[in-house]
């Protein structure tokens, strides 16, 4: 007699159903059934409440519907979406049958959702019923989702089902960030480290049930997920902002008080219009005692003028990568001392470690000394979706016991110690960057224009003294031949539009002879952007 796996999979293997991000995030729904879970704009243009009662049965109904199309734990799902209840529902529906997901944002350019769809092969493509999306691969499913359910619209090859239910242990997503091959690169996360990570998180008492969280970033940042986690898992209510409110500052500041929202979390670019042209609508906000932000450097003259306006609010300073959710959450003193250089990125969340590597491979311990950030934690990645090098890059032996075995995270990124043991984050090893909250890896761009007739190399570099924001400006080196001698900036420009989101195009493209090297041997940015300092 062969065993049959049962015909759902629902949190069929896991000793905790909460040890599943679905019956994790869908606690209160047990406890507090009618608290709000999130509260949305409507389409009728006013604000509509979704409890935790009626939020779990959208995901139930969503639950059904995939559930019979008899897919596998582990075949994934990619989700395209803005954040929405609908989204979030179907996510805790993927969440709950062991379905990964891969969130996707509306606006991703085709060529770039072609290259995850091609490295993922996942079994379905999602999208919001507002989504126009069209020719997939019919190798993927399709179908759509939102107040009325999700209609499959295109049926997925199945295998057998070989798996008996999902186990904390599985991958519950992936998110595709800038990868340094010139292809997205998969960050695998499973259900237990991003549970373990959220109970983690909710001992600092960020958040209360009381609360109202705006989340700002979208579906494909994991920014988002981890404000929807620390919302839910507190019990408080989750307020996704629309992308065409959040784009005009008075809208997006009467947003947030018509939602009385008291906390709002986003990449620090959010607040910079807000402080430009409606500095006197933010003052005036009475609801808001919270602001987190992460992703990158707050420029400092910005984060005081924040904590300026709102004195009575704390502004918390999160650190982290994708592949561990996040590191820290820091609450940052306000007023900010004048005599503040940089935040501090402070400890490790409960349950976590951080711990400074010098280039030779030595412990940091003694304050003001530069290391590499090395993480433990519970809530590290698995590792990049089918790239084995890159994983043992980033998961490396434990650099202070290599012989036990344990795994830890080379962040890439660089950090000092203070007085108190507290850690300050000072840039990356690497050439990772941030442009306005988005992780862009130089070389991605450097190779796309690479690819472009006529260039013979092209090296990228972040100038963060040609104006408020940072400018990605490009130094290309033509090729000899005709083609060389024809090039334009303004073609090679389109031609990385084709396949790099909006973010991730150059601001200045400069033709020069030669490109510098340090005495490594790597292209010397620094050099190459003095040549056209302004
Ligand atoms: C990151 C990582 C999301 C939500 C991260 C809450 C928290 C953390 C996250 C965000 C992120 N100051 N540089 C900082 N998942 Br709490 O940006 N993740 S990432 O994988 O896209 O990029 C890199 O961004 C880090 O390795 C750092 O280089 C940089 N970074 N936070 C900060 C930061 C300065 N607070």
């Amino acid at each position: 007699m062969t065993l049959q796996p049962p015909r759902s999979v629902r949190f069929a293997c896991a000793t905790d159903e909460n040890d599943n991000l679905r019956g994790y995030l869908l606690a209160a729904a047990a406890t507090t059934p009618d608290a709000p879970a999130l509260v949305e704009r409507a389409p009728d243009g006013g604000l509509r409440t979704w409890s935790y009662a009626a939020l779990e049965d959208l995901v139930d109904g969503y639950v059904d519907t995939l559930d019979g199309l008899g897919l596998d734990v582990g075949e994934r799902v990619v989700v395209q979406s803005h954040h929405c209840s609908s989204a979030l529902a179907v996510l805790l529906a993927c969440a709950t049958l062991g379905l990964p997901f891969i969130p996707v944002a509306p606006d991703m350019p085709d060529e770039r959702l072609a290259l995850i769809l091609d490295s993922a092969r996942p079994a379905l493509f999602l999208q919001h019923g507002d989504g126009t999306r069209d020719h997939l691969p019919g190798t993927v499913g399709t179908g759509r989702f939102g107040d009325d359910g999700l209609r499959v619209e295109r049926a997925p090859h199945t295998r057998p089902r070989v798996r008996a239910g999902v186990t904390p242990t599985d991958p519950v997503y992936i998110i595709f960030t800038s990868g340094t091959t010139g292809r997205p690169k998969g960050v695998v996360m499973t259900h237990r480290g991003v549970v373990s990570f959220l109970r983690g998180v909710r001992r600092l008492g960020f958040v209360a049930p009381g609360d109202r969280v705006a989340t700002t970033s979208p579906l494909q940042f994991d920014f988002s997920l981890v404000d929807t986690g620390m919302a839910l898992g507190c019990g408080a209510t989750l307020v996704p902002v629309p992308r065409d409110e959040l784009a005009w500052p008075r809208r997006f500041l009467e947003f947030l008080s018509e939602a009385e929202v008291s906390q709002v979390h986003g990449v620090p670019s959010i607040w910079r219009p807000v402080l430009r042209t409606a500095a006197d609508e933010l003052a005036a906000m009475d609801t808001l005692r919270r602001v987190v932000y992460s992703g990158e450097d707050f420029p400092l003259p910005e984060l005081r003028r924040l904590s300026e306006l709102l004195p009575k609010a704390q502004i918390v300073n999160g650190y982290g990568a994708t592949e561990s959710m996040a590191a820290s959450l820091t609450a940052l003193p306000n007023p900010i001392p004048d005599t503040l250089q940089r935040p501090s990125i402070g400890w490790a969340h409960p349950g976590a470690e951080m711990t400074l590597i010098d280039e030779a491979g030595r412990p940091v311990t003694e304050p003001g000394v530069t290391g590499e950030i090395h993480l433990r934690s519970p809530a590290l990645f698995s590792g990049y979706w089918n790239d084995p090098e890159a994983t043992a890059a980033a998961l490396v032996p434990d650099p202070f016991d290599p012989s036990s075995g344990q795994l830890v995270f080379r962040t890439g990124d660089l950090a000092y110690r203070g007085p108190e043991g507290e850690l300050y984050f000072c840039g990356r090893a690497d050439s990772q960057v941030q442009v306005r909250g988005n992780r862009v890896e130089l070389g991605e761009i450097e190779r796309r224009m690479q690819q472009h007739e006529g260039i013979a190399s092209a090296v990228l570099a972040l100038d963060r003294q040609a104006g408020p924001e940072p400018v990605l400006t490009a130094f290309l080196v033509r090729g000899d031949a005709a083609a060389g001698e024809s090039v334009t900036a303004a073609a090679v420009r389109a031609f990385c539009a084709e396949t790099l989101p909006a973010y991730m195009l150059p601001h200045h493209i400069h033709f020069v002879d030669d490109i510098p090297l340090t005495s490594n041997g790597k292209a010397d940015r620094r050099a190459l952007l003095a040549r056209v300092s302004h």
